[in-house]
């Protein structure tokens, strides 16, 4: 198993030795926490380099090895018993935004870090894939279908399932059978490569039937979506009786008790999965209460489709890297899951993503911050993790409003503090030392590497706000007069540049006021 599994673990486990032991007792297949039966659950029993593994099945065994792998890479495997098992049934990542779909390489090489952090389930639904949405009834080109094989085949070595989802609202008439006969052929070309989840999207889409036919057939909009996921749905069974689905209404956010949600959720099957985005689009919290009243509305748990990191649409501007924060520490009892839409921008999408593996893994003892820098040395090579940190402090900005820019703040009012008591030696060293950093960070930047072009956009500025923050530190120290024009030049050039880091702030009147000038 681990030598199938060589690329995700490279030489990790050499020098230890691992043994397992499988079983069908309450003490391997059951877990405490959510009272559920799991094949995810494993007990390691550490002894020095010894390591006794206890699971049920080689995906529990799978799981015991991302986990030893990390531990090592930690260096916080210490001797004793750990018995671990995870939070949320459904763990995963939706390729769903608008914007540049991401390459196969991309796509394998997010699924393989999802996987490694115990990442369950991967959702295939990106909105400018043309054979997704758009072109919905055209079968796939066989190039691009044995691609889709591959990364089914990839999914399967990681014991995830793989949803792909297609997204006929646009143009669809539900009440033309011609139509139902395209999308289930269309399905059965992607079944033929070995998918058994699938996925039906109908968000972003008009709320209202536009064809006379369908209004007159249905009257209104619920009505045909009803029909169309329990057809569907008997069809897909009839295919294979172990298919999945999920479905994503075309009202999915709110409170769960509108009249299409509830409808919609109280008459398709309760084995269809829902998506829900919380109370909004791109919802700041997800809590327990909420999905109790989602599921009095629509007798469904929800599976989120958590609108974070993705940064398409009016947030382009914006990069997501934060810690994922905001949901309920208990939510997993009261929800099928959570899956993350991720940005177009995929090495960057790994730092949050890894973020909410951690929550999803184990949401009661998540810690936000320690699981962002591990997340940050896990993408980025250690040794640069912490130069890398003063970058990623100022990309904070998100729907979950958390603060940013908390590092670059506190090390200015610490500089502030000692010249205002006239320290000027203690601020000179201060500030040389957060200039340093600075430095480093951006050298770190310039490297040729996928992350760093993925970052281009929020970098230069960033290397703006460094050459700024060099200058005032230099004024301040000198008072030479001449570096005002300068500075003002570089503020004025900072503020044209549309990608959004640290916070909103007028610059210059700060600047001003910081430097005494009226
Ligand atoms: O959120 C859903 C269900 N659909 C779309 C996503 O595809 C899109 O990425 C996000 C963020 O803009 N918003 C949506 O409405």
């Amino acid at each position: 198993m681990v030598k199938n599994l060589e690329s995700l673990f490279g030489g990790v486990f050499s020098g230890y030795d691992i043994t397992f032991g499988f079983g069908n007792t309450r003490r391997v297949c059951y877990c405490e926490k959510t009272h559920r039966l799991t094949d995810e659950k494993y007990i390691l029993t550490v002894s020095g380099k010894n390591i006794a593994v206890e699971c049920s099945c080689e995906k529990g065994a799978f799981y015991a090895l991302c986990d030893i792998a990390k531990r090592i890479e930690e260096n916080s495997l210490a001797d004793g018993e750990y018995i671990c098992a995870p939070s949320f049934n459904v763990r995963g990542y939706i390729e769903g935004f608008y914007g540049k779909p991401w390459s196969f390489e991309q796509r394998k090489s997010v699924m393989a870090l999802a996987a490694k952090n115990r990442m369950n389930t991967v959702y295939y639904a990106p909105k400018d894939d043309l054979y997704h949405r758009e072109k919905w009834r055209e079968e796939y080109p066989e190039d691009e279908l044995m691609k889709l094989k591959e990364l089914v085949d990839e999914a399967k070595k990681y014991y995830m399932s793989f949803y792909w989802c297609i997204a006929p609202g646009l143009s669809v008439k539900y009440s033309d059978e011609a139509e139902f006969d395209a999308l289930m052929k269309k399905t059965k070309q992607l079944y033929r490569v070995g998918i058994t989840d699938f996925g039906l999207l109908l968000d972003d889409i008009d709320e209202e039937l536009c064809f006379e036919e369908d209004k007159a057939l249905y009257g209104e909009t619920v009505n045909a979506h009803i029909e169309l996921i329990n057809s569907y749905y008997s069809a897909l069974k009839e295919i294979d009786p172990s298919i999945r689905l999920t479905v994503c209404p075309t009202l999915y956010h709110g409170k769960g008790n509108e009249y299409y949600i509830s409808k919609l959720g109280q008459n398709i099957p309760p084995l269809v999965s829902v998506f829900w985005t919380g109370r909004d689009i791109c919802s700041r919290e997800l809590t327990s209460l909420e999905a109790l009243r989602f599921i009095e509305g629509t007798q469904h748990k929800p599976l989120y489709w958590d609108n974070y990191p993705v940064n398409d649409c009016s947030m382009f501007n914006e990069m997501h890297l934060s810690p994922i924060i905001g949901r309920d520490k208990d939510l997993y009892k009261y929800s099928e899951g959570i899956i993350s839409n991720c940005m177009e921008y995929a090495e960057c999408s790994k730092i949050p993503l890894i973020t909410f593996a951690d929550y999803l893994w184990d949401s009661v003892n998540y810690d936000p911050q320690k699981s962002w820098e591990g997340a940050i040395k896990q993408v980025i090579r250690k040794e640069d993790a912490d130069n890398f940190i003063v970058f990623a402090d100022h990309l904070y900005t998100s729907c979950l409003k958390d603060a940013n820019s908390r590092r670059m703040y506190a090390a200015l009012d610490s500089i502030e503090a000692a010249f205002k008591t006239g320290d000027k030696q203690k601020a000179f060293e201060l500030a040389q030392a957060y200039l340093g950093k600075m430095n480093a960070c951006r050298e770190y930047l310039q490297r040729d590497i996928p992350i760093c072009s993925e970052l281009k956009k929020w970098s230069e500025k960033f290397f703006v706000m460094c050459d700024i923050l060099g200058g005032i530190f230099n004024f301040l120290m000198s008072r030479d007069e001449k570096l005002l024009a300068e500075i003002f030049g570089l503020v004025e050039k900072y503020e044209a540049m549309p990608a959004r880091i640290s916070n909103d702030i007028d610059i210059k009147s700060e600047l001003k006021n910081e430097l005494g000038i009226k």
